[in-house]
C-alpha cells in the first residue's frame, strides 16, 4: 500500500503551522553501515501506522498545527554545505516563530540547526557516543565530532549527554578535562532515569532546551536500524519520561540516526512516535500555561 509521502496529519500549510517537519536525507560522514539517507522517507511512512488520538496524553495530533516541508535538497553536498543550508533553514523557520522538527540523516547535521538558535539555549543529547572528537577521518563535520563542534558555539556548560556508553580514549580525557557533562546507560539503568533527568534540570536552570535524539542511545534490542548499535542502551520509556520533562522548555528537536536498511522497521516507528510525543507534549504543555 501507498502513503502520502508527507508526515501523518502534519496538513497545515507553512504560514498556519507552529511545527515545522523537514528531512535530511544525508549519511556521508557516517562511519560504520550507511543507510541513514533512507530514513526521513521512512520515518514519514511509519507515522501512518499510528492513530491520531494519543490515549496516553489525551492529544489528538489532528488537533496541532504541523507542516511537513518535506527534505532539504542536499543529497550531493558536502558536509559543510549540508551543515551551511541546514542552518540557513532553520534560520528561516526560527525567524517565522516555527518550532523545528528535523529527521536526519547522520547526527553531524545537528550542528546546523543548534547555530541557529541566537538566545543562549542548552542542549540535550541523548546519544550511545560522545561524538566529543575533533575531527575523524580528516573531516572536522563528521558524525563523530558534532557535539564537540557544538561546544565550539554554546558554552560547554550548557551541554548534557545522556546515555552514553563508548569513546575513544583521548576523546573521552579530552571531553573530561574539558568538562563536558554527560551520564551514562550505565549510571541510568542503575539510579532511574528521573535522577538523571533532575540533575540536568539543575545545570540547565531555566533555559530553553534544544533535544537531539540519536536513536543508537536505546538499546539495539529496541533500535537495532541504526549506523552504530551499542549495546546496553536505555528503553523507550526513559526517552518518553524524558521528553515529558522537558517538554516545557524544548524549542527544537532533531532525530538523527535512523539507518532502515538494517532492521524491518521497528526503528523508524520509535522515531515517527517519539516526533509526534515531542510535538505533542510541547503543544500540550503551552495551553496549560
Ligand atoms: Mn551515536
Amino acid at each position: 500500500m501507498n502513503y502520502p509521502n508527507y508526515f501523518a496529519d502534519a496538513d497545515s500549510n507553512f504560514n498556519d503551522s507552529d511545527y515545522v517537519i523537514f528531512g535530511i536525507p544525508y549519511d556521508k560522514t557516517s562511519s560504520f553501515r550507511f543507510g541513514a539517507n533512507l530514513a526521513p522517507e521512512k520515518i514519514r511512512e511509519s507515522s501512518w501506522n499510528f492513530e491520531t488520538y494519543n490515549l496516553r496524553n489525551k492529544v489528538d495530533f489532528k488537533d496541532i498545527n504541523v507542516h511537513d516541508f518535506g527534505d532539504l535538497s542536499i543529497k550531493k553536498d558536502s558536509p559543510d554545505e549540508v551543515i551551511n543550508k541546514v542552518n540557513f533553514f532553520t534560520l528561516s523557520l526560527l525567524k517565522n516563530n516555527k518550532f523545528p522538527v528535523a529527521l536526519g540523516g547522520d547526527h553531524s547535521i545537528t550542528a546546523g540547526l543548534i547555530n541557529a538558535f541566537e538566545d543562549e539555549i542548552a542542549v540535550l543529547s541523548l546519544d550511545a557516543h560522545l561524538d566529543y572528537r575533533y575531527e575523524y577521518e580528516n573531516e572536522k563535520n563528521n558524525h563523530a565530532c558534532v557535539i564537540r563542534r557544538i561546544s565550539e558555539k554554546i558554552d560547554i556548560n550548557d551541554i548534557a549527554i545522556l546515555g552514553v556508553r563508548s569513546a575513544e580514549k583521548r576523546e573521552f580525557q579530552e571531553a573530561k578535562k574539558d568538562g563536558l557533562f554527560w551520564m551514562d546507560s550505565y549510571y541510568i539503568n542503575k539510579n532511574g532515569i528521573k535522577k538523571s533527568l533532575n540533575r540536568i534540570k539543575n545545570k540547565f536552570r531555566n533555559k530553553k532546551i534544544y533535544i537531539t535524539l540519536d536513536i543508537d542511545v536505546l538499546d539495539p534490542s529496541f533500535a537495532s536500524g541504526t549506523s552504530n548499535p551499542e549495546p546496553f542502551g536505555i528503553s523507550p520509556f526513559d526517552i518518553l519520561e524524558c521528553i515529558e520533562f522537558f517538554s516545557k522548555d524544548i524549542i527544537g528537536f532533531d532525530v538523527m540516526e535512523v539507518c532502515p536498511p538494517y532492521d524491518h522497521g521497528e526503528t523508524a516507528i520509535l522515531a515517527a512516535k517519539f516526533v509526534k510525543t515531542v510535538i505533542e507534549e510541547n503543544w500540550l504543555k503551552d495551553r496549560i500555561d
